[in-house]
């Protein structure tokens, strides 16, 4: 390592005093300008990633649904996969490094990780449309550079999108060509396969209103439009063109205020659904002919999916075992339905996708999904392999259910949950099945619930065990919050630390939105 060119480089990003940074659950997220040191040093570690592992590394600028004026970077591993835990600690470490500590911190790595410093290193970098992130990917590169990594710059790229161009990199393009036309054709080609054998059709059928929170999705679909062919016609709002990132409109928003983003005009039973600012969440809705908006979450996603996997598998003949993988604030009526009626096995895992993947990939198929609308479904190699052959063999009924699944295997992002993939699937599956969006979301009624947050002094005396479920400290408080909950039916309610932000989440659900309301209230009174 030339250590005189990184402290001459580190000069020129210098650390922000009296600020601790965290890689959290998301990366590392915060007001844009304090993060440039923190780009330049992850340029730094992408660059020993990506010796250590022998393959590309991914580096993504973005802070997702935050606002506009916040900024965020996060490292995707070979395969298209979040960063190693015990390499997340050691981004923590140093992004809070002093100048004259970072050599120090540079050697440890290396020398803890045996990386060998001769080795090749290649990163790529990707980045949404903030004003800022431009910038910011450029420090990245300063600090690629300056360890002597080779790099290519994507450019404005969905989150997804980047974490496919790291996994196509490292499988020798088994997965795809690493390039945006790559990704275009082998989502198009998928699709446009599915959608022929659809026999349902009709305008109301292919179109869909797609609110892109004012951010890189609506750039990405553009561009992706005119391959989609007449599979599916797309409006979109909130394209980034006047409005601002986020603000108002957004999956998140969208699922957290249970309303309608502002700038798209919803006529009664239009399908409509709503991508995060870096298009990595995905969630629909419709507003009924008295005006009453409906929100199909990831736990109606995810229902949809595995349900539409298990009849393909029927058809085929196959026995393979499917599970779905959720966290503690999936709706109890989600959960039910998928093991009481689909008799889907249902696994619980703690917040973030990195937990919910690494648990999905224990299946032969395993579909995950968060309420806020961030998920995949993951394939085995031997499940993609048999469902290859058995497309080229079968023949009739079964070849077809085959061939729709070899389809359905490849529309699918499966290095990370993707608002356009999964949107993709979601209109694929529901062209095939002739279901309305009405019929979709009458598959269950979800409980009534309501989520709170709570400011408190210190977030980490709230510790929790069983995926999030069941509080451990402070002493007393889970006993309460059982209490609580013994006063309300159907009812159920946890509060965990919040992994993105200074604060205590509550969730509730129970029988009725009053009670939900008050239980959820309860519960965050006994929090202090
Ligand atoms: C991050 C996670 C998201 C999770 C959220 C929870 C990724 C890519 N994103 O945004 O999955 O739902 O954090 O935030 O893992 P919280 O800890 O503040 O509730
Ligand atoms: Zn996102």
């Amino acid at each position: 390592m030339d250590f005189g060119a990184i402290t001459k480089h580190s000069v020129l990003h210098a650390k922000p005093s009296g600020l601790l940074f965290q890689y959290g659950t998301a990366g590392f997220r915060m007001k844009a300008e304090h993060l440039d040191h923190i780009m330049f040093r992850m340029g730094l570690l992408a660059v020993l990633r990506s010796k250590q592992t022998k393959s590309t590394i991914g580096v993504m600028v973005t802070a997702s649904h935050n606002p506009e004026e916040d900024n965020g970077v996060k490292l995707v591993d070979p395969l298209g996969e979040m960063l190693a835990p015990s390499w997340e600690e050691y981004a923590t470490c140093l992004a809070n490094a002093e100048e004259e500590d970072m050599q120090r911190v540079l050697i440890d790595i290396s020398e803890k990780e045996a990386v060998d410093l001769q080795q090749d290193a290649f990163v790529v970098i990707g980045r949404d449309t903030r004003p800022s992130s431009e910038k910011l990917s450029q420090s990245v590169i300063d600090g690629v550079t300056v360890l002597g990594g080779q790099f290519h710059d994507y450019g404005l790229l969905t989150t997804p999108q980047l974490h496919y161009m790291v996994c196509c990199r490292n499988t020798s393009g088994l997965y795809g060509m690493a390039t945006i036309e790559g990704y275009y054709q082998k989502l198009s080609k998928a699709f446009v396969e599915l959608t022929k054998q659809a026999s349902r059709s009709g305008d109301e059928f292919r179109s869909l209103k797609v609110d892109c929170a004012n951010g890189i999705g609506a750039l990405k679909l553009k561009e992706m439009e005119h391959y989609l062919s007449q599979g599916l016609s797309v409006q979109l709002f909130n394209d980034g063109t006047k409005g601002k990132l986020n603000h108002l409109c957004g999956a998140d928003f969208v699922k957290s205020h249970q309303k309608p983003p502002q700038g798209m005009e919803i006529k009664s039973n239009e399908r409509c659904c709503s991508f995060d600012g870096d298009a990595d969440r995905i969630v629909y809705y419709y507003c009924d002919a008295d005006g009453h908006f409906h929100l199909i979450d990831g736990d109606k996603i995810a229902t949809l999916i595995s349900s539409f996997l298990k009849e393909l598998l029927v058809e085929i003949g196959e026995n393979l075992n499917v599970g779905v993988v959720q966290t503690a604030y999936a709706n109890g009526n989600s959960t039910r339905y998928l093991e009481e009626v689909m008799k889907v096995p249902v696994y619980c895992t703690k917040t973030g996708v990195k937990h919910l993947h690494h648990k999905a990939q224990e299946f032969d198929i395993g579909v995950y999904f968060e309420a806020n609308g961030h998920g995949t479904a993951l394939f085995s190699k031997a499940v993609e392999d048999k469902v290859k052959q058995l497309a080229g063999e079968l023949e009739d009924k079964k070849g077809k259910a085959a061939k729709i699944l070899r389809n359905i295997i490849d529309l699918f992002n499966q290095a990370a949950g993707d608002a356009i993939a999964d949107m993709l699937v979601i209109e694929a599956i529901l062209a095939l099945k002739s279901l309305t969006v009405q019929q979709w979301d009458a598959l269950y009624t979800d409980l009534p619930n309501r989520q709170l947050k709570v400011k408190v002094a210190d977030r980490k005396v709230i510790s929790t065990t069983d995926a999030e479920r069941q509080a451990v400290t402070p002493p007393g408080l889970q006993e309460a919050i059982n209490d609580l909950v013994k006063k309300y039916r159907l009812s159920r309610a946890f509060v965990r630390p919040s992994g993105t932000e200074d604060v205590i989440r509550v969730y509730a659900e129970a029988d009725s939105q009053e009670s939900a309301d008050s239980l959820a209230h309860e519960v965050s009174l006994a929090v202090f």
